[in-house]
């Protein structure tokens, strides 16, 4: 039996925050396709939390195992710093945030100490470890700490000014890696990168949101859905591309700030209308503002029958956020051509991939509902 994990010379050992979240989860795919030995920090829930890396799951009584979870918290110092102590990284990855832009104006202070102070926690315990040469680290920056717009496209020298809770927070974190990078030679890179999704992305982010209200609208299973702001323009690119990043950054002699997009902003009302034309379904948009309706024109496909004239999204006000980014688009210039990092997946691609997702996940909901078997809530927020 054998509960600690043994590592050879040559193999390297990671530590990911937020290795429950679709980044993590991604992350630690391609770490341990390049051999990695990698640990994770999980928090405690009252439910399973683990659905995105079950699949990476290894028992931790068997021998050699090279996936290992950690229970833990950003919010607590000791506990990292036991972590980190016990694990000895190479390198980490802190992606563990409170993410939600729109949820960080309802939980401000919580957002600042995990976002923010979070950050801090992790690099001083590398310090405090005397880890700073053997440990690099790299901190899950964003495009949200542009916000107002000022310049575009954006890099990484254009001047930052955050419009939320999570924005701000982030900022600090950003500047904290900065500040341990100069104050104490230590290997920490900011990853500035801009939105990203993927079939495992959180469902109340307006992409994840779209594509599963459409599969549910294309199966029947639903007739409208509700959003705010349908105009801000995002660069939107794949998770898969963008983990990979992650991972060059820390691979490099030098450490330094990247900013990671695909270069093309799209608005979130363009999204709809391509997500839904990955079922046949074509709209059209009447009405301005709150009054704004999208309509199908026509369904050409026929899996599914959804009438023209139907009204599938409505814009609701509770959506909107009290202070908006309105327009993203990053350079990536320095990152490819430092780096060699090119993104693989086309905006189109990426749709139709989560489209595709969400339709068969709601095939098998409605089978199950039509059995008369108890199926998952439908929250649709
Ligand atoms: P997710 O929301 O999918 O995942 C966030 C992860 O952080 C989850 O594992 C979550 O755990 C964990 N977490 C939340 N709070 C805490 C806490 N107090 N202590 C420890 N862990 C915590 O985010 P993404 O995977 O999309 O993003 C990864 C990182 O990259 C985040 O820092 C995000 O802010 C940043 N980012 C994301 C971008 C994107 O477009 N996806 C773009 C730019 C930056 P649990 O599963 O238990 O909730
Ligand atoms: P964002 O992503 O705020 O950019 O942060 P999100 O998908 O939440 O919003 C993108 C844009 O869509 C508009 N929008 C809506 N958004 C949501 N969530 N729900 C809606 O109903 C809705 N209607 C319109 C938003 O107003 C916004 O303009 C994401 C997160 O992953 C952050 O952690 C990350 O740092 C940034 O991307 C880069």
């Amino acid at each position: 039996m054998c509960n600690s994990i043994e590592t050879t010379t040559s193999q390297k050992t990671a530590l990911i925050t937020g290795i429950t979240g679709q980044d993590g989860a991604y992350l630690a795919e391609l770490l341990l396709e390049k051999g990695y030995v990698v640990h994770g920090i999980k928090r405690r829930s009252s439910l399973f939390n683990t659905e995105r890396v079950d699949h990476l799951y290894q028992d931790p009584h068997e021998k050699d195992i090279r996936f290992k979870l950690h229970y833990g918290d950003l919010s607590d110092s000791m506990n990292l710093t036991r972590i980190i102590q016990e694990v000895q990284p190479d390198e980490i990855y802190n992606l563990g945030a409170m993410s939600h832009v729109k949820v960080s104006f309802d939980t401000p202070e919580y957002t600042a100490n995990v976002d923010g102070l979070g950050t801090l926690r992790i690099l001083e315990a590398v310090r405090l470890l005397g880890l700073t040469k053997k440990t690099k680290v790299y901190q899950a920056s964003t495009s949200e700490l542009y916000g107002l717009v000022q310049q575009v496209p954006q890099t990484e020298k254009t001047p930052f000014y955050p419009r939320s809770p999570y924005g701000v927070a982030k900022l600090y974190a950003y500047w904290i890696t900065v500040n341990y990078r100069e104050a104490y030679d230590m290997f920490a890179c900011n990853g500035i990168l801009f939105n990203h999704e993927s079939p495992l992305r959180g469902e109340t982010f307006v992409t994840r949101k779209i594509t599963r209200a459409v599969a549910r609208i294309a199966l029947g299973m639903q007739e409208v859905f509700f959003l705010g702001n349908l105009d801000a323009q995002r660069d939107w690119g794949h998770a898969r591309d963008y983990v990979e990043a992650m991972w060059l950054m820390l691979q490099q002699d030098r450490p330094d700030d990247y900013v990671i997009a695909t270069g093309k902003t799209t608005s979130v009302r363009e999204l709809v209308r391509m997500a839904f034309s990955c079922v046949g379904i074509t709209l059209e948009f009447t009405g301005k503002g709150e009054r704004e309706v999208a309509k199908v024109v026509e369904c050409n496909n026929s899996d599914f029958q959804v009438a023209p004239g139907t009204i599938v999204l409505q814009v609701d006000p509770k959506y909107h956020r009290p202070t908006e980014v309105d327009l993203l688009i990053g350079d990536a210039s320095k990152c490819r051509k430092e780096l060699g990092w090119e993104p693989k997946h086309s905006l189109q691609d990426l749709v139709e991939e989560m489209v595709t997702a969400d339709v068969e996940l709601f095939r098998r909901e409605k089978y199950l509902r039509d059995g008369g078997h108890r199926t998952l809530n439908y929250n649709g927020e």
